[in-house]
């Protein structure tokens, strides 16, 4: 049996962006608002922790929906985002732009798995990297440590970084996050299909393929993957490929961390954790470290 899989980050384009929106807004995916609510709760902390005058650089920056929150506490001297998608960064940037007029937005167009070199108005600036959300945990450790040591190289050593984990949790309730009652993440994991069918000349039956979320404890991850249902054939881009019911395609990892593994993964990325903060609950963290 032949073990498919496809990159998480083939998820995002606009349909996709679209639902991934509508993910963060569910009851049943708790991360966005437990991040959300934690960094309005604790920028006036970070603010007081980093001192005045860095530039806030952000790694995948998207839609910036938690940006404001640590731009208003700690007034940088500049914001840079950094995002692979040039339309949804130029958006937002704009948008930040009206509320925060007197700030210096620098939008760099670039894919932050490898180093960056930072606009040229920033080189002097003390910097703190901003990477919320857990992104990181679509990663594996090896890629994720690789990513980190890349941060370290763009940002220079002696900045700092402010890091959002996912913690391991009840296993219902890690799996109901990535497959909602409304039907969102479904229709969000399905879209890759469409989305292969739409720009790949293709003919995916996706009505073949059902949505699963699993945790696998031995990688501590939320997996998703898209099941065939029934025996199936399809083309892509004048490729044949069969599928038999019962085969997966993994589509995304989600890792989660406890809080030692948080750290750990951290100093083996070279950074070294100062301070943490988690939500009531433990469940989610924000991690404030330095290079
Ligand atoms: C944006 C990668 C943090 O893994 O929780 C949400 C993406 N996938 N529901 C996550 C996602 C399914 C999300 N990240």
């Amino acid at each position: 049996m032949a073990r498919r899989a496809i990159p998480a980050r083939w998820f995002y384009d606009r349909a996709g962006s679209e639902l991934f929106e509508r993910i963060t807004r569910l009851p049943d995916y708790y991360p966005t608002r437990v991040e959300t609510a934690l960094l309005e709760r604790i920028a006036p902390e970070v603010a007081a922790m980093v001192g005045p005058g860095r530039a806030v650089v952000e790694f995948g920056s998207g839609s910036s929906i938690k940006t404001p929150h640590l731009l208003e506490a700690i007034a940088p001297a500049a914001y840079v985002p950094i995002d692979i998608s040039g339309e949804f960064l130029r958006e937002s940037a704009a948008a930040l732009a009206s509320d925060f007029p007197k700030l210096s937005i620098l939008p760099v167009e670039a894919d932050f798995m490898h180093p960056i070199a930072p606009p040229a108005e920033i080189a002097s600036l003390p910097k703190l990297g901003f990477f919320p959300g857990s992104t990181i945990g679509n990663m594996v450790a090896r890629t994720a440590v690789n990513l980190l040591r890349a941060m370290v190289e763009t940002l220079g050593v002696g900045s700092m970084l402010l890091i959002g984990m996912d913690r391991i949790k009840d296993v219902d309730v890690l799996t109901r996050a990535y497959d909602d009652a409304q039907g969102v993440t479904a229709a969000f994991n399905l879209n890759l299909l469409h989305r292969i069918n739409r720009e790949l000349d293709a003919d995916i039956p996706v009505d073949a393929f059902r949505h699963r979320a699993i945790w696998n404890d031995r990688y501590a991850r939320v997996e998703m993957h898209l099941d065939a249902v029934r025996d199936m054939a399809f083309t892509i881009e004048g490729e044949r490929f069969t599928m038999a019911a019962g085969e997966t395609i993994h589509t995304e990892n989600s890792h989660k961390y406890g809080p030692r593994d948080a750290r750990l993964l951290l100093r083996a990325g070279a950074w070294t954790p100062i301070t943490e903060w988690t939500d009531p609950d433990d469940n989610f963290a924000l991690i404030l470290a330095e290079a």
